[in-house]
């Protein structure tokens, strides 16, 4: 079997391995012409645990090549990035459609298209569908459309693509049957057959859920630090309660699905998602929040040490811990925020390749605070004895609460205890 997979991106190419590894030939399709030159050497452009093997394996085994445009399969899998329209208010199809068009000229009698992409409830059936009716396909009878969303943890997606359960939301019973026997090939998971529409709401539910829940914890980080209650105490205490799972505040929410899908929904019906509304508008603010905390625990020091520069070095710019994506990452915004009032701003991310950052060393040498903005591993056991060499005011602000406070020299605000620095 053929299966020709469009967009090698964070969930495409671990699929494309995936399917490579189990007895079928596999396209991976991307636009982007550097990235197909590198997968076809075996070089992957993505951070993901296991990914590397499994594909250098597939490429060996003559199971796997990439190219910048599709051929006839079996199969087309469609894994593009759909992201928010510019007014950040609804979902943006177009990769999708020109993923769609693209593959029109290739498809024959009796194949299977499955969007994998998370798109906006109705999307399939509204938008998608009319796509290859106008090509003259007849879906349910010669062609087999489906939505079946992907629900991985980036870090954890070679494990969970096959382990998870699965949603089939097929445009017709028959549709979502010959979608099920395709994912049969590697998942392990129960294979749950519904609605294309079901599919794509119960999907943005998903995220959206996680984004509620955890501007449920953003809310209460601020109402903590005004009435000056330890926020991490409370939810620990909280969640003793057995059905209670509060989440965890921290600089705001990133990465492409929880700060993005509940607009999807929310966009279909405005005047009704009002708390979907609510918790994007609170988790967006939290940025702006660490910014103005970070200042007032600035001013104390200021004022303690009489210093007039300030040097601020962000540790961590990935959007969540021990990944090197940066996709949405509340952090980016800090530190524009922080560069756009004047201050020296020095970032250091050893998950992230970027030429401007700075190894741990540099980024403390001469800082005045320490920011943490992403729980990556490197940061819960810091160097102490190094950042009281290095730092001007040995001072973290630890929003993500992972830095383990070790040296009583060596000052640890979190939102446990931010009250008592402002
Ligand atoms: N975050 C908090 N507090 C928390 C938990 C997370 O501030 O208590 C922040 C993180 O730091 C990060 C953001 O939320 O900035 C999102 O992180 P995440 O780990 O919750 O989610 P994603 O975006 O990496 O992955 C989610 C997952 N969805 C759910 O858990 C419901 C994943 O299963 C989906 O496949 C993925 O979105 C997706 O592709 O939709």
């Amino acid at each position: 079997m053929k299966i020709c997979i469009i967009g090698q991106g964070y969930i495409g190419l671990p699929t494309a391995a995936l399917f490579a590894n189990s007895k079928c030939e596999v396209l991976g399709v991307d636009r982007n012409q550097p990235i197909v030159d590198a997968l076809n050497q075996g070089n992957i452009h993505i951070e993901e645990p296991g990914i590397r093997k499994i594909l250098k394996l597939a490429i060996s085994k003559q199971k796997y090549r990439a190219s910048i445009s599709p051929e006839e399969s079996d199969v087309f899998i469609i894994t593009v990035p759909t992201p928010t329209t510019e007014n950040n208010l609804s979902c943006d199809l177009n990769n999708v459609f020109s993923a769609c068009e693209s593959i029109l000229p290739c498809l024959k009698e009796n194949n299977i298209v499955i969007i994998e992409s998370t798109i906006a409830p109705m999307s399939t059936d509204d938008f998608i569908k009319p796509i290859f009716e106008k090509d003259g396909w007849k879906i349910g009878k010669n062609l087999y459309l489906s939505h079946c969303p992907e629900r991985v943890l980036p870090g954890k997606i070679m494990d969970e693509l096959v382990n998870n359960d699965r949603i089939i939301g097929g445009v017709t019973p028959k549709c979502a049957d010959k979608s099920s026997d395709i994912y049969k090939k590697f998942v392990k998971g129960d294979l749950i057959k519904t609605e294309a529409k079901t599919a794509e709401l119960a999907k943005c539910m998903e995220n959206t859920f996680r984004d509620v829940n955890i501007a449920l914890a953003n809310e209460l980080a601020k109402i903590c630090s005004k009435i000056e209650v330890n926020t991490l105490d409370v939810i620990e205490m909280a969640n003793k309660h057995p059905r209670v799972n509060i989440h965890f505040p921290g600089p705001g929410v990133g990465g492409h699905c929880l700060a993005i899908d509940p607009y999807f929904i929310y966009s279909k019906a405005p005047s009704t998602a009002k708390l979907i509304k609510t918790a994007r508008d609170i988790n967006n603010s939290m940025p702006k929040f660490v910014v103005e905390k970070t200042e007032k625990i600035l001013k104390k020091v200021e004022s303690n040490n009489g210093s007039t520069s300030i040097t601020i070095a962000i540790l961590g710019v990935a959007y969540k811990g021990n990944t090197g994506d940066t996709r949405e990452s509340p952090a980016i915004e800090i530190i524009k925020s922080f560069k756009n009032k004047g201050y020296d701003v020095k970032v250091h991310d050893p998950h992230v390749n970027n030429p401007g950052y700075l190894n741990f060393k540099e980024v403390i040498d001469g800082a005045t605070i320490c920011l943490v903005l992403a729980d990556h591993d490197e940061f819960k056991n810091l160097n102490y004895d190094l950042l009281i060499s290095k730092m001007k005011v040995p001072l973290i602000f630890d929003t993500k609460n992972i830095v383990k406070a070790e040296k009583n020299n060596v000052e640890v605000v979190n939102y446990g205890n931010i009250y008592d620095h402002i």
